[in-house]
């Protein structure tokens, strides 16, 4: 992995990774230390589109307590999305992530697998691997997941677990081990329960402890990463309702459904859309069930969405 590298008392220290940020400070993980760091003010007033949990840094003490970051180094990968407020702007939610979770709950909330569709053309764009992961399955009536089975065919690693009988944690710890994982997903589908479930001694606040204690329900704020050890690193993020589509073009949207590739080599046109043209591979294949309807109505619709928003 890249890491920072940089001189303190003329020795070189490596490894400066950003585990939280707010603003004009920073949390950096150094030598097995947390230390707090001082955010400059150019570099705070981008904050958010230029400094993310998973930063790799360079920075220099202040004293024996504060630090103070000089430069953010190059990134390997990115999970962006845009800002709500102002969709031009590129908001970071993690940065030199290996694999991007993307975590659905059975029940409460509910599983919505279109939303998966977006999570994949984010995590794609920054270049992370994604995988699902399906919690509270101990509340399953029904542990078939045939609305799952497309992403299966696409051969992104799917993990079913719950943290209440403990089902699957350790097929999770297998698959996340010696990487840098972010969990996303809506609030409430337990990513900060599988982070305690992963590592007892983490102890995050979530949602019903906060429901004894009469504090109203707990929403994790901000991002934060965790190290558990052997080089995995853990992101758990504030609930993410949805990914915005984020300066998409119609190729790249294209290239988010890796299962056309080879049908579209058929389309009468070149440059075919799947959408309106006759003689079009794509659709008679959906026709035909050969490629799945579910998936094809994710491409109409974020294609549709994404004219509309240019
Ligand atoms: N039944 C069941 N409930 C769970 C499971 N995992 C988490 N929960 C509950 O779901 C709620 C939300 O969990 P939390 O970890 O805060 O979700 P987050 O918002 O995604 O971080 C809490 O009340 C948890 O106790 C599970 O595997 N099964
Ligand atoms: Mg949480
Ligand atoms: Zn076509």
């Amino acid at each position: 992995m890249n890491r920072g590298a940089f001189y303190t008392d003329g020795k070189m220290t490596e490894g400066a990774i950003v585990i939280a940020v707010s603003s004009a400070r920073c949390r950096l993980f150094l030598d097995g230390k947390e230390i707090d760091c001082i955010v400059p003010s150019e570099i705070a007033r981008r904050q958010r589109s230029s400094l993310a949990v998973g930063d790799r840094v360079i920075a220099e003490p202040v004293d024996d307590k504060v630090w103070r970051l000089i430069t953010v180094l190059p990134r390997r990968t990115v999970l962006s999305r845009p800002d709500p407020l102002n969709p031009r702007v590129e908001r970071l939610i993690a940065a030199n992530i290996d694999l991007v979770i993307n975590v659905v709950s059975i029940k409460a909330p509910p599983l919505r697998p279109r939303l998966i569709d977006r999570f994949l053309i984010a995590t794609q764009r920054g270049g992370a691997q994604p995988a699902i992961c399906v919690n509270k399955i101990d509340l399953a009536e029904n542990r078939e997941l045939p609305e799952l089975q497309p992403y299966e065919q696409l051969g992104i690693p799917i993990v079913v677990c719950s943290t209440r009988t403990a089902e699957g944690i350790d097929a999770l710890r297998t698959l996340i081990e010696g990487k840098t994982c972010a969990l996303v997903g809506h609030s409430g589908v337990g990513k900060s329960s599988i982070l305690n479930a992963l590592d007892a001694r983490l102890q995050l606040a979530t949602a019903d402890v906060h429901k004894k204690r009469g504090t109203g329900r707990h929403t994790t704020s901000a991002s934060t990463l965790f190290d558990l050890g052997n080089e995995t690193y853990v992101i758990d993020t504030p609930g993410i309702r949805e990914f915005g589509l984020w300066d998409i073009t119609p190729e790249s949207l294209r290239q988010a459904f890796p299962e056309f590739e080879e049908a579209a080599e058929w389309c009468r046109f070149n440059d075919c859309t799947h959408l309106h043209e006759p003689d079009c591979e794509v659709k008679k294949r959906v026709e035909r069930g050969e490629i799945s309807p579910a998936r094809y109505d994710a491409y109409l619709r974020l294609a549709t969405e994404s004219e509309r928003s240019r």
